[in-house]
Formats: structure tokens, C-alpha cells, sequence
């Protein structure tokens, strides 16, 4: 991965580290860098002990076989676009996994944070926002660290869960955890560079990936409310507007989604 960096001139990725094992990308970058420090820095772990999902889930992948890194994006305040962080992170993943391999299906997004390829989920994104103090005290200050979980050699017995596929299992290939690294933190940087002046280009584009919308889903949301319903758009603030079968649209920020067949 040493070499990582020099693929990534130009960019706003302008530090690279990689640990052999860690608990977890996320946490660890959080705190690592001060917040003068921490955009544009990169944290790959070859072995992630303790990965974090959302909602205190975790995230597995065993001793190897699996792309885990977090990055670091110095946001200020937090605005109401905060959750399209998540979402155009999945766009970079799917967009790069679509162009290094040959998938019999194309890799799309689910709402909010899933990379599918078919129905299983090949990758997953965190994204937490928190505040650190300003260098000798003077004020705080906002961050953003974004974590991806990318399920690249994981042959079938080592996947977590039912729902889990690997690039692998859907190809038949080994591919390079640092090519693939390369192509998803390039494409990262050209959406960061659009967020948050240019959301409608970014919703267009995530539009075109997400294999939610349109389709008759279930949301369960936090404190374990239900809604059913047909997903027919992102917001500006990235979340999901359900119109359900009485004619009442919701905007869902937060929650589970499972695509239900008609
Ligand atoms: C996610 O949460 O999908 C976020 C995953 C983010 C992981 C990255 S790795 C680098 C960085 N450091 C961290 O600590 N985290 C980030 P969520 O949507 O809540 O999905 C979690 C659920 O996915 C779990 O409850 C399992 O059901 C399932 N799952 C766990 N590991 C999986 C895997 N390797 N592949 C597919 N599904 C998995």
C-alpha cells in the first residue's frame, strides 16, 4: 500500500497510512488526527478486529479477504446535506467495483449505505459526523469520517451473513485491494469536490445507482416503527421520501429498508 499515495496525486488524499490490524478504521481516525489534520487523511487496516456497522452493529470480515479503510473530510457545522456523505460514498464504490470487474450484475446502491450486486450486500459505508477542539482551546470544530468496508476475496464460508457476497463469490476473480482502494478514493474526491454546493448533480447520479427507488419497500426506523410503502426519491438533506399506500409521502432519515416484491 505503500505506493498507494503516489496513485493519489493530485486528489485531496494526501496521507496514506495502513495498520496490519486495528478494532476499527473509523474510531481510530476519528481521534488520531487533530482536526487541522485530519482532512484528506486515509486510514487502511489490512484486519479490522471490532468494525462498526450503524446503530451499534458490527461489521465482520474475518482474518483477511476484505478492503477496510476510513477517511477524514473537515466539514465545519453541520449541515442539513451531512446525510449525503453516506450516499455518495456508496456511488464511489459501486462506480469503481463496476469499472475492475466484470459483474453478470451491475453493482447498484441501496438506501441508505449498502452496495449490492443482485440482492447481497458487497460493501457498506459509516459516516459519522463529531466536533474537536480547536488547537489551544479557541473554538470547535466539525468532522467527518467516513468509513468503507468493501468485501473483495471472501470466498463463500468466510462471509458473515445470508445476505453478504463478496467480489469474489460473484466473479470468480482475486482483485487488488489497492487498485480497488485507488479507484474509490479517486472517485471520492471528484463527489467531495461537488458536496455540498452541487447536490442536484450528485442526486441525479445517485438516482441512476440506487435500486431502492421505485421499488415497494419496508422501512424499519429507529425505535422499531414500520412503514411500507414505495420509495420515490432522495431529498436534499439524502433522505429517502416514501409515499405510502394511503398517498402520504415521509422523508426517512434514518432506517432499514427492505425491498419487498410486488
Ligand atoms: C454498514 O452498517 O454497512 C456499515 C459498514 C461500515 C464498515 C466500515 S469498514 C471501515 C470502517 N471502520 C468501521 O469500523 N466501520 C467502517 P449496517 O448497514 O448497519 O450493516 C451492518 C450489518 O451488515 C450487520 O448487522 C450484518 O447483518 C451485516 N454485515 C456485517 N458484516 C458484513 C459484511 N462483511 N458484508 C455484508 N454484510 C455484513
Amino acid at each position: 500500500m505503500s505506493g498507494l499515495i503516489d496513485h493519489l496525486a493530485g486528489t485531496r488524499w494526501r496521507q496514506v497510512d495502513v495498520v496490519e490490524s486495528t478494532g476499527s478504521t473509523n474510531a481510530d481516525l476519528a481521534v488520531a488526527a487533530s482536526i487541522e489534520d485530519i482532512d484528506g487523511r486515509v486510514l487502511v487496516a489490512r484486519h479490522q478486529t471490532a468494525g462498526r456497522g450503524r446503530h451499534d452493529r458490527t461489521w465482520t470480515t474475518g482474518p483477511s479477504g476484505a478492503l477496510t479503510f476510513s477517511v477524514g473530510v473537515r466539514v465545519g457545522a453541520a449541515t442539513s446535506a451531512m446525510g449525503w456523505l453516506s450516499l455518495l460514498a456508496g456511488v464511489a464504490v459501486a462506480d469503481a467495483l463496476a469499472r475492475t470487474t466484470m459483474f453478470d450484475a451491475v453493482p447498484g446502491v441501496k438506501w441508505p449505505n449498502d452496495v449490492l450486486i443482485g440482492e447481497r450486500k458487497v460493501a457498506g459505508v459509516l459516516s459519522e459526523y463529531s466536533t474537536r477542539v480547536l488547537a489551544g482551546g479557541s473554538g470547535r470544530d466539525g468532522q467527518a469520517v467516513i468509513g468503507i468496508g468493501v468485501n473483495t476475496s471472501m470466498t463463500p464460508d468466510q462471509l458473515p451473513v445470508p445476505e453478504a457476497t463478496s467480489v469474489f463469490v460473484e466473479t470468480g476473480r482475486a482483485i487488488d485491494d489497492d487498485e480497488l482502494a485507488v479507484d474509490i478514493l479517486r472517485e471520492l474526491d471528484v463527489e467531495l469536490a461537488m458536496w455540498p454546493s452541487r447536490l442536484d448533480e450528485l442526486a441525479q447520479e445517485y438516482r441512476s445507482k440506487c435500486v431502492t427507488l421505485g421499488q415497494r419497500v419496508r422501512l424499519v426506523l429507529p425505535g422499531d416503527n414500520e412503514l411500507i410503502g414505495t420509495a420515490v426519491d432522495v431529498d436534499a438533506q439524502g433522505r429517502l421520501l416514501v409515499t405510502a399506500d394511503g398517498g402520504s409521502t415521509t422523508a426517512v432519515a434514518a432506517g432499514d429498508v427492505t425491498h419487498l416484491r410486488a
